[in-house]
């Protein structure tokens, strides 16, 4: 394995200064999204507090993440999605300060409360150093100018703050969006409100579409960037996109926020990929509670599975962002929580993970759902960081296990009221809603021929053992509303990080992980070997 990775460099060298990142090594990939300023303070320390309801900056900056990189890949992420990084407006404006990045006043300048330049190369550096890529929030349907003296008066408005669009002619005429069926309106009036209106760039203009292709073309190779995430994707007309991520020429997720599956497909189409917002919205129902439709959930799925551009592959599955009530804010039912979590875990989508679900977290609407993560000490003994690491673990060993584990679709073997098995061999996931106070005695049957006859099963949520029968089925009683996620013990490896003491594969098998070879391959990088052609 390692008597490989010499000869393979150049290769990778070069991969690397064509495109940041393809869209294929993004596929096995797994992200923990972070919201600059809440993540970790630069000082290390852990006690300062962090009011979300006064929506200002609380100090987090990239220097943080860096210091904090052990946390996040200890859990198996091998991806961080960051906040927008570009200067916002330093008004205190109706929805307070632009703590989120969000609103960017010039997108040639660094947000210096994040941190400087330096700050931020070194984050990637130390990103890639560790194998790890790094996912940049951009934001190219508006730039921010706020009301004079807190008034809602749109002729206040004073654009020659904004770099480098400082004309009121490089937006589109104020309007504000009111009916989000009239596409025309979701594309050229502005979101946000007369408080803080989100002044909407004329990205009809050849000009304007110039610059901003140049534009992320820079970013991308000034901080080498691996992937995008693009805010407000559906605000700007379709067929702006394609030029636009050829040009950053790097792998991009697109936000479209929807709870239309038809409606989102259309962006695969032009960006790649998108947010599967159209899968969220049914997956929050489904564990709410045991009324929650499962069905309704894996229909959904199927439905965005045919649609998507790629299927479901390339598109980001999540429970929780910075936009939406965090899950335990409508269920603090355990059993829920962890079945609802491990759903982007087993499903054919790039798993992301919006930081704090980790340690618990509650908050409900924005500003709420923004909670400073240092208060949790970033404590690795909690439940659900554990859940999150054998979730991970096991989604790598299946990938090791089987090579088209990235682009097979998952299926859905067996469907109950309460209960649903997803299928990506060689990992088979048990869900259920029926919530942790259930005593209904429930079973879970997995069709014959799943598993090899007879062979050992683990559960690596809690690495108990199952002998499957003869003919490859299994039948497993729910307990405590628990989700079970199951791989062949000959798939674990008896060195690798997962239920080391039942794994019955050996050294070459789930263990050794790619990433410890990327870690190698970049360690060779980050040592300076590379540096020079990097910058290319
Ligand atoms: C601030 C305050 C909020 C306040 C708001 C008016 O102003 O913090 O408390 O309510 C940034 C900040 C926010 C800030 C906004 C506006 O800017 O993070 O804190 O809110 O100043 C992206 C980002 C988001 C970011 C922006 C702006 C865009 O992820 O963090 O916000 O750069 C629309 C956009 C979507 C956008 C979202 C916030 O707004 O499409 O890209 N997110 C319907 C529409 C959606 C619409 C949504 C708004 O309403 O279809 O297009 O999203 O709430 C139903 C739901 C509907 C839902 C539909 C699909 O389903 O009930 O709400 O969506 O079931
Ligand atoms: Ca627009």
């Amino acid at each position: 394995m390692f008597g490989k990775i010499p000869t393979l460099l150049p290769a990778l060298l070069l991969a690397r200064c064509v495109l940041s990142a393809t869209p294929d090594e993004w596929r096995g990939r797994s992200i923990y999204q972070v919201v600059t300023d809440r993540f970790a303070l630069a000082d290390n320390s852990t006690s300062q507090p962090c009011d979300v309801s006064a929506r200002k900056y609380c100090g987090g900056t990239w220097k943080g993440i860096t210091n904090h990189l052990d946390y996040i890949q200890n859990m198996g992420f091998d991806a961080v999605w960051i906040s927008p990084v570009v200067e916002n407006i330093e008004n205190e404006t109706a929805y307070g300060e632009a703590y989120h990045g969000y609103w960017a006043q010039d997108i040639y300048s660094l947000n210096n409360h994040f941190g400087s330049k330096d700050d931020l190369n070194e984050l990637v550096t130390a990103m890639h150093f560790r194998g790890m890529y790094l996912m940049l929030d951009i934001v190219v349907n508006h730039l921010v100018s706020v009301p004079k003296n807190g008034s809602t008066d749109i002729q206040t408005l004073d654009f020659s703050l904004i770099q480098p669009f400082s004309n009121a002619s490089d937006y589109h005429p104020y309007c504000e969006i009111t009916d989000y069926n009239n596409q025309t309106d979701v594309e050229q009036c502005w979101i946000g409100d007369k408080k803080l209106p989100l002044a909407d760039l004329n990205t009809e203009d050849k000009d304007i579409v110039n610059t901003m292709n140049e534009w992320v073309k820079d970013i991308v190779k000034k901080y080498n960037v691996d992937g995008l995430r693009i805010d407000t994707a559906k605000h700007i007309r379709k067929d702006f996109w394609p030029e636009f991520v050829a040009s950053a020429g790097t792998f991009a997720m697109g936000e479209v926020l929807s709870d239309n599956t038809t409606y989102t497909a259309a962006y695969t189409e032009v960006i790649g990929g998108v947010l599967d917002y159209p899968t969220w919205f049914p997956l929050t129902a489904a564990f709410t509670s045991p009324k929650g439709n499962l069905s309704a959930l894996a229909t959904s799925a199927v439905q965005a599975r045919k649609q998507y551009k790629n299927g479901a592959f390339l598109t980001g599955a999540f429970l929780e962002n910075h936009d939406q009530p965090r899950f335990q804010s409508i269920t603090q039912d355990q059993a829920l929580v962890k079945n609802a979590m491990m759903w982007p875990f087993v499903h054919d989508s790039i798993p992301i993970l919006y930081y704090g679900q980790e340690q618990g977290y509650t908050g409900n609407n924005d500003p709420n759902n923004r909670e400073a993560l240092w208060p949790s000490n970033f404590d690795t003994s909690k439940p659900l960081v554990n859940h999150v690491k054998a979730m991970n673990a096991a989604r790598k060993a299946a990938i090791a296990a089987n090579s088209s584990y990235t682009t097979a679709p998952m299926s859905f073997l067996a469907q109950s009221d309460n209960g649903l098995v997803v299928s990506k061999p060689p990992l088979v996931a048990l869900l259920t809603n029926v919530g942790n106070s259930s005593t209904a005695a429930t079973t879970w049957d997995i069709p014959a021929s799943t598993f090899k006859g007879s062979e050992t099963v683990v559960n690596v949520l809690d690495c108990k053992t199952m002998t499957a029968a003869p003919d490859g089925s299994l039948h497993v009683r729910v307990q405590g509303g628990m989700p079970q996620l199951l791989l062949p013990g000959s798939v674990l490896s008896k060195s690798g990080n997962l239920c080391t003491k039942v794994a019955a594969g050996g050294k070459s098998g789930a263990g050794f992980s790619t990433q410890a070879s990327w870690s190698l391959v970049w360690g060779f990088l980050g040592l300076g070997l590379g540096k020079a052609l990097m910058h290319m």
